[in-house]
C-alpha cells in the first residue's frame, strides 16, 4: 500500500510479521502507526500475514533507496521467525536504513533488541507521537547522544553501549489521534480478506479502542507499559469507525482487541445503544470484578446489542494466589463462580484464562496448586457448562519490582540475553505459555495440566471453533466423558489425536 500525496524522499517501510498461517487480522499496530505519520510521510505497509514471501516485496522496496526508515511490530511468539531474520538482513542488505521496533515484544525485551546491534530504536509502549518525533530527529540526523533524540519521548536506545529510556509520556487521548485508513489499507491488500469468519460472524472486524488497563497483575506485559493507566476512545467514535467498516465492507461481527475494553460501564452501555440495530456480534477482554459491578440491565442490554463472549482472567481459583497476582485485591474464588452463574442469565458466555504452574516455595506446593485449580475448573463448569475455559502455563513477564517477578527471579529464571535465541523452539514455547521453561515446573507438572486441558477440551469443545462440525463434536465429547467424570486425564492419546487430525482449535496457542 503506498501513500502518494505527500512528497518525501524519507519513506517508510512498517511491517506486521506473520502472526497467523489462516485468520487474517486488520494489522491495528501498523495502522495506527501509519496514521500517525500518515500527513508527514510516504509510507507503505507489507503484511507478513498476507504475503508468500515479504523479503521478496520489502527488498524491492528498499532497492529503490528511497526508503529511510524501517518499522516492525513485535509481539512475542510466532511473529518473531520472521521480525529476527529479517531484521538481520536489513541491518546487513541496508546498513543505512533506520530500524525501529515497537510492540509488545520490543518494549518489555529491549536489553536483546538492542544488544542484537540490528534495531536502532525501541519505541517504549504508544508510538503515536513518539514515531513522529522520532523520524522529525532523525531527518535532522540528530545523533543518539543529540538532545533532539533525548527528548523523544516513549524510546529506547543504545548510547555508548549505555541503554537510555526516555521519559514516558502521558497516556494519549485516543479521541485526538488520526483515523485508521482503511480505505489505503484496502488499496493493497484487500479489506474482504482482513474481516475473517470467526464463531462471531462471516466477516470479523479487529478493533482497538483503548490504551492500557488500569490494574497490575504481576504476571500481566502490559502493566510494565501503562502502569496501571488506561484511557478509551468514546463510544461514539468506535460505533464511527465500525459503522464505517460495516457500510462499506459489510462487517458482521468485531473482536475487540482492548487489553480491557469494558472498564467503563458507561462508555460499554453507551456504545450498546449505538450499535444496537446494526446486527453485530461482538466479544472483548474485561475484568470479573469490574463487569460483576454493572447493573443487570447494561448486561442485558449489552447481550441484546450483540455482546455474545467476554473473556476474563479468572486465573486462579486460590484467593492466595490472587492475592500474589495483585488482581486488584477485588477478585475472589467465590466471585468466580457466582460470576459464571450470572453471565448464564442473560446469555453471555464467560471465556475464563486460567494461569496454571504459578511459583510456589515447594514441589509439592506448586503440584497441589496444580491440582486444586483443576478442580476448580471443574465446579465453574458445573455452575455454568458454557463458559470456556483456556488454560495457560505462568510464563514470567519482566514486571521488575512485583513480587512474584521477584520470586521468579530468585528462582533462576532468566530470559534470553541474545535475540536470536528467541527463535529456539523453547523459547518459542515459552511465548504460547506452552512450556515457560520456569525452574519450578516439573514435567510430570506440565503433563498434568496439558493431559486435563486434552481431556476438559475434548468433553467440552470450543464454540469458537466453527470448522468442527456438530457430529464430530458430539464423538469427542461422548469419548471424552468418561474420563472427565472420573477424574483420568492421564495420557488421553486417543483424544489428542483427534484433535490433531480435525485440527482443533487452541485459543490459547492462536491468540483467540
Ligand atoms: C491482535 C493481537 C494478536 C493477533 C496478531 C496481531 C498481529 N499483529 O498480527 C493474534 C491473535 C494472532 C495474537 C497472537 C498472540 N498474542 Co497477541 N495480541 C493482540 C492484541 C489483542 C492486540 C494487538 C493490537 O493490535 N493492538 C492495537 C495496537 C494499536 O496497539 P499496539 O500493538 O500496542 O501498538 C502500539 C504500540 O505498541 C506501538 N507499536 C506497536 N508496533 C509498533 C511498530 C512501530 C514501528 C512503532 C513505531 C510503534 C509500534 O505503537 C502502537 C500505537 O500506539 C494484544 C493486546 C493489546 N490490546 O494490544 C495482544 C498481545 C500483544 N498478544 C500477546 C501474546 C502473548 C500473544 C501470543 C504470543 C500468545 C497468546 N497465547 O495470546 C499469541 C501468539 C500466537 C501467534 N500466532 O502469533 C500479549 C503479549 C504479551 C507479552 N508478553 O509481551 C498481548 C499484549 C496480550 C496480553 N495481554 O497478554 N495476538
Ligand atoms: S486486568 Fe488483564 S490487562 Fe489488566 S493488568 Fe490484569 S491481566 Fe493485564
Amino acid at each position: 500500500m503506498v501513500c502518494l500525496s505527500v512528497p518525501n524522499m524519507n519513506k517508510v517501510l512498517l511491517f506486521n510479521p506473520r502472526s497467523d498461517e489462516k485468520k487474517y487480522r486488520v494489522p491495528n499496530s501498523i495502522l495506527q502507526i501509519a496514521a500517525a505519520i500518515d500527513d508527514k510521510y510516504e509510507w507503505v505497509i507489507v503484511d507478513g500475514n498476507r504475503e508468500k514471501n515479504p523479503w521478496k516485496t520489502i527488498k524491492s522496496h528498499l532497492d529503490t533507496g528511497d526508503f529511510k526508515y524501517v518499522g516492525f511490530t513485535v509481539m512475542p511468539g510466532p511473529q518473531l521467525s520472521q521480525a529476527i531474520p529479517l531484521t538481520k538482513t536489513i541491518h546487513q542488505e541496508y546498513p543505512d536504513v533506520y530500524m525501529i521496533w515497537g510492540g509488545y515484544f520490543a518494549s518489555n525485551q529491549y536489553k536483546s533488541v538492542l544488544d542484537s546491534g540490528w534495531v536502532d530504536f525501541a519505541i517504549n509502549g504508544p508510538g503515536d507521537n513518539a514515531f513522529p518525533a522520532l523520524l522529525a530527529a532523525l531527518d535532522n540526523d540528530a545523533e543518539k547522544s543529540s538532545e533532539e533524540i533525548h527528548a523523544v519521548r516513549n524510546l529506547i536506545f543504545k548510547n555508548n553501549g549505555e541503554f537510555v529510556k526516555t521519559a514516558k509520556e502521558d497516556l494519549l487521548d485516543y479521541n485526538t489521534l488520526p483515523r485508521l485508513n482503511y480505505d489505503k489499507l484496502d488499496s493493497h491488500y484487500s479489506m474482504d480478506k482482513y474481516l475473517g469468519k470467526t464463531y462471531l460472524g462471516e466477516k470479523t472486524l479487529a478493533y482497538h479502542s483503548s490504551f492500557g488497563c488500569p490494574f497490575t497483575c504481576s504476571f500481566c506485559a502490559v502493566v510494565p507499559i501503562y502502569n496501571a493507566r488506561w484511557k478509551g476512545l468514546k463510544a461514539e467514535n468506535v460505533y464511527r469507525d465500525v459503522k464505517y467498516v460495516k457500510d462499506k465492507w459489510g462487517a458482521d461481527a468485531i473482536e475487540f482487541h482492548d487489553n480491557n475494553f469494558f472498564v467503563s460501564e458507561k462508555r460499554t452501555v453507551e456504545f450498546s445503544k449505538l450499535v444496537m440495530d446494526d446486527n453485530m456480534i461482538w466479544w472483548g477482554e474485561g475484568r470479573i470484578d469490574t463487569i460483576d459491578k454493572y447493573k443487570d440491565e447494561s448486561l442485558a442490554l449489552m447481550r441484546k446489542a450483540g455482546c455474545k463472549m467476554i473473556f476474563f482472567g479468572a486465573e486462579t481459583g486460590n484467593d492466595e494466589v490472587l492475592k500474589k497476582m495483585d488482581k486488584g485485591g477485588t477478585q475472589s474464588a467465590a466471585q468466580i463462580l457466582e460470576f459464571a452463574a450470572r453471565m448464564k442469565k442473560f446469555d453471555i458466555i464467560p471465556e475464563y484464562s486460567f494461569v496454571l504452574g504459578t511459583p510456589a516455595d515447594t514441589e509439592k506446593e506448586v503440584m497441589d496448586q496444580i491440582d486444586f485449580d483443576i478442580d476448580f475448573i471443574r465446579q465453574v463448569k458445573e455452575v455454568n457448562p458454557d463458559t470456556e475455559i483456556i488454560i495457560y502455563i505462568y510464563s514470567p513477564v519482566p514486571t521488575e519490582g512485583s513480587e512474584m517477578f521477584d520470586s521468579v527471579l530468585d528462582s533462576g529464571f532468566r530470559f534470553p540475553e541474545h535475540l536470536e535465541d528467541w527463535l529456539k523452539a523453547d523459547w518459542e514455547n515459552f511465548d504460547l505459555r506452552k512450556n515457560p521453561l520456569t525452574p519450578w515446573l516439573t514435567a510430570e507438572m506440565i503433563d498434568k495440566i496439558q493431559h486435563f486441558e486434552t481431556v476438559l477440551n475434548a468433553a467440552y469443545p470450543t464454540v469458537s471453533d466453527i470448522r468442527m462440525s456438530g457430529s464430530q463434536r458430539k464423538l469427542i465429547s461422548s469419548m471424552a466423558k468418561f474420563r472427565y467424570k472420573n477424574k483420568v486425564y492421564k495420557y488421553p492419546y486417543e483424544l489428542k489425536a483427534l484433535q490433531q487430525i480435525w485440527n482443533y482449535r487452541q485459543p490459547e496457542i492462536q491468540g483467540f
